[in-house]
């Protein structure tokens, strides 16, 4: 059966019919500077230019609703499914980026962004196996009981994840990166669905010799699930990997490509000739390997989206950008880890002008830089500003997709945002609620409202904060003493909330 929160078939035919409409009345009914500029001079409603606009929307309209068997638009269904290249950077903060001030040029991602939408409020989990639950599974990390980086069995073994719901609608599955929802090779990725896995199965590794932290999952790299030894640098390998997956394809079977890659993340030590290329106004050895890391992966970035676009598949791939978490400001040569030649000095990871780092619930350790591209249905240099979450992902794939979904089965918290995403709709009023590490704060985002609970639920030691983040994105200002009403409505909406946790009388 077909999920109310997810479009199924039927659904995907009226929404595909809707968005020609959309695309029909938006050309005929012209808003853009270019289009303004062709009507500029002319009796609008009778120069050549709107007697041809008019036409063009009479044979379209006549198209759309001229399917009266469900089979030619199965096919339309069918042929409207895109591919799906995802794309996550490993501690990258908000200001990391050009686009957000950040301090060196990221070319491939002002590219993306020009060529397609910016979530301007997109919220991950302030740590990165929490956040890469969420995307698995479009369910908060906290109802799977996980809130910190663990080398443990994240998921049971049959969750439905993203990754097996878009394979049974036909799909492709490749992960190339750092997985981190279980360091075994028996948890590993092609467990949870992907037809082929590279990278670390643990978190981040060592740059150049591609070890874990020191301990049982310290030898981590694999293809498949078998470990490997490698020579290269991580970053570069992991783009090479992705590229060479999507060179290999023939046919045309749709494909999910998820690109985790795990720079930014310590310990940092890059190639001399991305060294070479950091600003001389960055100075000190950690600030410029930092530096060095974005410059990287930036251009692995574009050698991907390259790599699709050299594929013919540009035109049918939705490409997504985003960051686990917020930027953090750790020693870069963690001991942790084995020797691997890293500088020593702390990351200067930029979140500013948000509050925060890395860790915590303020909001420079939950939004992240998150652009999405598809060039034949997203509008190009567009943003939104819909308070949208990692959890969101998949639903929204499956809707896009056309996944059937087991409502009984599945009990998502994200949402289907491509409304929002391509401007042509509103989501219904929600929450999104983030639990932090070890359970030991809370947040909840409403409206232009946001609640952090620091303390164990119900503990005395419990302390509450409120923002306005439209007002105050900072969170310089605490306003819960003015707002008692708006604080209790909110923490009732949280104890909903945490009563779906996992574990939830435990905590
Ligand atoms: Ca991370």
């Amino acid at each position: 059966m077909v999920a109310q929160s997810n479009p199924g078939v039927p659904i995907v035919f009226t929404r595909l019919r809707m968005a020609n409409l959309v695309i029909v009345s938006r050309y005929c009914f012209a808003t853009t500077r270019s289009d303004q500029r062709a009507v500029n001079g002319h009796c609008r409603f009778f120069s050549p230019y709107f007697v041809r606009k008019i036409a063009t929307l009479a044979i379209l309209v006549a198209a759309a609703f001229a399917a009266p068997d469900v089979q030619p638009r199965l096919a339309a269904a069918q042929d409207s499914r895109p591919n799906i290249v995802f794309i996550i950077a490993d501690d990258l903060g908000w200001a990391d980026v050009e686009f957000h001030g950040g301090n060196v040029p990221t070319p491939n991602l002002a590219r993306l962004l020009e060529e397609g939408v910016e979530l301007k409020q997109h919220y991950v989990a302030p740590v990165c196996s929490p956040t890469r639950t969420a995307f698995m599974t479009g369910r908060y990390w906290s109802r799977f009981g996980v809130t910190t980086p663990t080398n443990s069995l994240a998921l049971p073994p049959d969750t439905f994840t993203v990754a097996r719901a878009l394979r049974s609608a036909g799909y492709d599955t490749c992960l190339t990166g750092k997985w981190h929802l279980g360091s075994k090779p028996e948890w590993g990725p092609n467990h949870f669905g992907f037809d082929h896995s590279y990278g670390s199965l643990a978190g981040g590794v060592t740059p150049w010799s591609h070890f874990y932290k020191r301990g049982p999952f310290s030898d981590t790299w694999h293809r498949n699930e078998t470990l490997i030894t490698e020579e290269g640098h991580v970053t570069d390998l992991l783009a090479q990997e992705a590229i060479q997956w999507i060179d290999r394809r023939r046919g045309d079977k749709p494909f999910f490509l998820y690109v985790p890659f795990t720079a930014v993340h310590l310990p940092l030590r890059e190639p001399g000739s991305w060294l070479a290329r950091v600003p001389p106004e960055i100075t000190g050895d950690v600030p410029r390997q930092y530096a060095a890391a974005i410059l990287h992966l930036d251009d692995a970035v574009g050698r991907v989206v390259g790599a699709v676009e050299k594929a013919g598949k540009s035109d049918n791939t939705l490409i997504v950008f985003t960051s686990d978490n917020g930027g953090s400001t750790a020693e870069n040569n963690d001991t942790k880890y084995p020797d691997d030649h890293c500088p020593n000095g702390r990351l200067p990871g930029n979140n500013k002008p948000l509050r925060g780092q890395k860790g915590n619930l303020y909001e420079g350790g939950t939004r992240v830089p998150t652009i999405a591209r598809w060039t034949t249905r997203i509008e190009a240099g567009t943003s939104c500003d819909t308070p949208v979450h990692i959890a969101d992902w998949m639903p929204t794939f499956c809707g896009l997709a056309g996944v059937a979904v087991d409502a009984a089965g599945v009990k998502w918290d994200g949402a289907d945002i491509w409304p929002v995403i391509t401007g042509t709709g509103t989501l219904p009023p929600r929450s999104l609620y983030s639990a932090g590490t070890g359970f030991r704060s809370r947040a909840l985002r409403y409206g232009d409202w946001k609640l952090i609970v620091f303390g164990k639920a119900g503990g005395s030691a419990s302390k509450v904060e409120l923002y306005n983040i439209a007002q105050d994105p900072g969170e310089k200002d605490d306003v819960s003493a003015a707002y008692p009403e708006k604080v209790a409505e909110l923490q009732e909406e949280l104890a909903t909330q945490m009563a779906l946790d996992k574990g939830t009388s435990q905590k």
